[in-house]
């Protein structure tokens, strides 16, 4: 030591402890090169032998102690946990596993470009174990529910040959610590299976291992007899334990790590285990027992309806998962995990906890996310939807009259389970802003913090990926933070508020208002309106008796309408307009009021925005201005038309004299229109008069 570098005491070796190149660890030592350049503009060596001085170290604590000697105040890691230690000369990023060791890496870099270059020792691990995503992508390319683009993985039927953005992807979520990704849709189709496609798997497999992350497939429950030509798909006749077998030999031979399979079935039209009288138990212990001796695991979702069957139609989907799984609860296989959508429904833009995480006991769970908005605007409208996941995660379900954090539940500590924790849809395409824009981002990256620590503060994760995504700038820290950590309620506000959920289109798009699709139809998302009221009576007393799906605390809160928090009053009771809240407005003018707000505070967006000007680089700055642009405008859209169409069903005007007056507004249509001409909108309430102008 000479002196000679001054303050610039950036380390001159990384030491990674594995030499070979397809493990994490190797991949980490790489990342730390990259990144370490990145913010010290100068490159450090990497090296596999142990130096005291001036290095980093990364490996695990197995390879610390086999290479380097004794490992000093390092706690007991879990799985996939990891020990950073920036205080003495040398580095330490040890990991309980070579995943671990990678994630430390990470951690260390996401510190540094976030200019935090503060000593620290400290161990992390992860909430859970399961920390996976889903990705909805169909064999011919396109992507169920996916807003960024046609899939990375597939084309035509098969695997694509150039995986390049498959290892970006790995990329990405290595550094948020998922560990497994299922690669097809939910809605699989059997010809996944085929060896020629099976080959594809296993060469996404092999992209993806390095980042220490396991591939997973969906599976089409009818395979034996669509795909494989037996006269059954019966889980309990012995040709088709046979043939599942024979796939899951396939499949391991070519991907000996792969994670497990995910099944959707008896599921929105899906085949499944009712066709055979089995049970749901018997169809997922069927394939548990299959990747059993490999260590892989089942997920098997619960969102088990069928909008066809006409029982749907005149009682209450919300119930559906409660009663198909509930008297299950012991039967399934340990390797069994039972995936729930964080809500009863589907991915709505309020939605209290799914009341089966507090119905099973002795069976494995993951909570289901999803990261692309399917219902909240599709990716054109910001929507941070980290805090409503946050309002799912601590909720307090109160079995035993004991706390029971929904996200200590999925982890498996409430119960004792070994299994469990998280899935999201993301849904990435080969857009290269991964999702359709940039500041939906902040949802796969808060996702991914949220799966590691659910306890996580949401706008803390959100100002993180704000730093890391767009640089340390006070003013976009703090406008980024400000529009994002406003938009889940704004959304809320403008599209369906007290608990009615998403006011959309329902019957396909997800998209836009359509308040009248959502009655009289299977789907089971229903506001009940009429003229004089609204809302679902989910009440034991008087209504579908959902609320008593919940533990006795939890349901008498929801069976009263006294104790019903107003932002779910309408999802749990049946009321006239005139009902006044816990707030004290009526509920028609909460309506009113909200929709206004919501949109107002969407048009702040644009101008927040735009105050940016010149501190985000030309190409992101306007691709994001599009879409805050078309916000705007669209929340009106969706503030007016939910606003004309419950006026015009309950005839009570907004007594602040707007919805239905206007007296300040001058329509389109109303003007001398040149080169323009009007035309009738179905629904009606999407443009005022049902007319609009092209
Ligand atoms: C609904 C989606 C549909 C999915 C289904 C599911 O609209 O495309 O197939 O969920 O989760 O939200 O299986």
């Amino acid at each position: 030591e000479n002196g000679l570098d001054g303050w610039l005491r950036l380390p001159s070796n990384i030491v990674t402890l594995n030499a070979t190149e397809a493990s994490p660890v190797y991949v980490a030592g790489t990342e730390l090169q990259n990144g370490l350049k990145g913010v010290y503009g100068k490159s450090a060596q990497i090296t596999h032998k142990c130096k005291t001085s001036s290095s980093v170290v990364v490996g695990t604590v197995d390879q610390y102690r086999e290479i380097c000697g004794a490992v000093k105040d390092v706690p007991e890691l879990e799985e996939d946990g990891f020990w950073l230690n920036t205080k003495g000369q040398t580095i330490q990023i040890l990991g309980q596993n070579e995943r671990g060791a990678l994630y430390g890496a990470f951690e260390y870099l996401s510190m540094l470009a976030q200019g935090n270059f503060s000593k620290v020792a400290y161990a992390s691990n992860p909430s859970a174990p399961i920390r996976w995503v889903n990705q909805w992508d169909n064999m011919d390319g396109r992507i169920e529910r996916g807003y960024g683009g046609p899939s990375i993985f597939f084309k035509d039927g098969q695997i694509v040959d150039d995986l390049t953005r498959v290892a970006e992807y790995a990329r990405l979520l290595a550094s948020i610590r998922i560990n497994a990704v299922v690669i097809n849709n939910v809605n699989a189709d059997a010809a996944t299976l085929n060896a020629t496609n099976l080959d594809g798997v296993a060469r996404i497999a092999d992209v993806f291992r390095p980042y220490g992350i396991q591939v997973g497939l969906s599976l089409n429950f009818a395979a034996p007899q669509t795909y494989g030509g037996l006269s059954t798909f019966d889980p309990l006749d012995a040709s088709v334990i046979e043939w599942w077998s024979n796939i899951t030999t396939q499949i391991y031979d070519r991907v000996p790590d792969m994670a497990g399979y995910l099944v959707k079935a008896d599921s929105e039209g899906q085949p499944g285990p009712q066709t055979y009288n089995r049970t749901l138990a018997e169809a997922a212990n069927l394939f548990a027992k299959e990747v059993q001796p490999y260590g892989g695991i089942v997920m098997y979702r619960a969102f088990v309806y069928n909008q066809l069957n006409e029982s749907i139609w005149t009682d209450d989907r919300a119930k559906a998962a409660v009663e198909f799984f509930k008297d299950l609860d012991g039967e399934f296989d340990d390797n069994v995990v039972i995936q729930i959508k964080f809500g009863p429904i589907d991915f709505q833009v309020r939605e209290p906890p799914s009341p089966l995480f507090a119905n099973l006991f002795n069976t494995s769970m993951a909570i289901e996310l999803q990261v692309t908005q399917e219902y909240l605007g599709q990716q054109s409208h910001l929507v941070y939807v980290a805090p409503l996941w946050k309002t799912i995660l601590d909720a307090d379900l109160r079995v035993d009259q004991q706390p029971s954090l929904v996200r200590d539940i999925v982890a498996g500590k409430r119960f004792n389970r070994k299994l469990g924790g998280s899935a999201a849809v993301v849904n990435v395409g080969t857009n290269t802003t991964w999702l359709g824009s940039h500041l939906s981002m902040s949802n796969l990256y808060a996702y991914g913090r949220l799966a590691w620590n659910p306890a996580d503060d949401a706008q803390d994760i959100l100002q993180d990926w704000i730093r890391l995504t767009f640089g340390l700038d006070r003013k976009v820290l703090d406008t980024i933070t400000r529009m994002s950590m406003e938009s889940w309620p704004a959304y809320e506000q403008y599209s369906g508020n007290l608990g009615i959920q998403t006011l959309t289109d329902i019957l396909y798009t997800h998209y836009g208002p359509n308040p009248a699709s959502q009655d009289n139809n299977g789907w089971g998302q229903w506001t009940r309106a009429d003229q004089t009221s609204i809302g679902m009576d989910r009440t034991v007393s008087n209504g579908t008796g959902f609320s008593g799906q919940y533990p006795d605390e939890i349901a008498a809160m929801y069976e009263d309408i006294n104790t019903t928090p107003d932002d779910l009053l309408l999802w749990f009771h049946h009321v006239n307009y005139t009902h006044r809240l816990q707030s004290g407005k009526t509920v028609i003018q909460h309506f009113y009021d909200a929709h206004y707000s919501g949109a107002e505070t969407a048009e702040t967006f644009l101008a927040q925005w735009e105050s940016l000007h010149g501190k985000i680089d030309t190409e992101r700055y306007n691709h994001v201005r599009h879409f805050l642009d078309y916000q705007t405008g669209h929340s009106i859209v969706w503030r007016d038309a939910i606003n004309n169409f419950y006026y015009n069903l309950s005839g009570i005007p907004d007594e602040a004299t707007r919805v239905g007056h206007h007296p300040w507004r001058i329509e389109a249509e109303d003007m001398k229109l040149e080169g323009y001409k009007t035309y009738t909108v179905s629904p009606f309430e999407t443009a005022s008069g049902s007319v609009a102008i092209v």
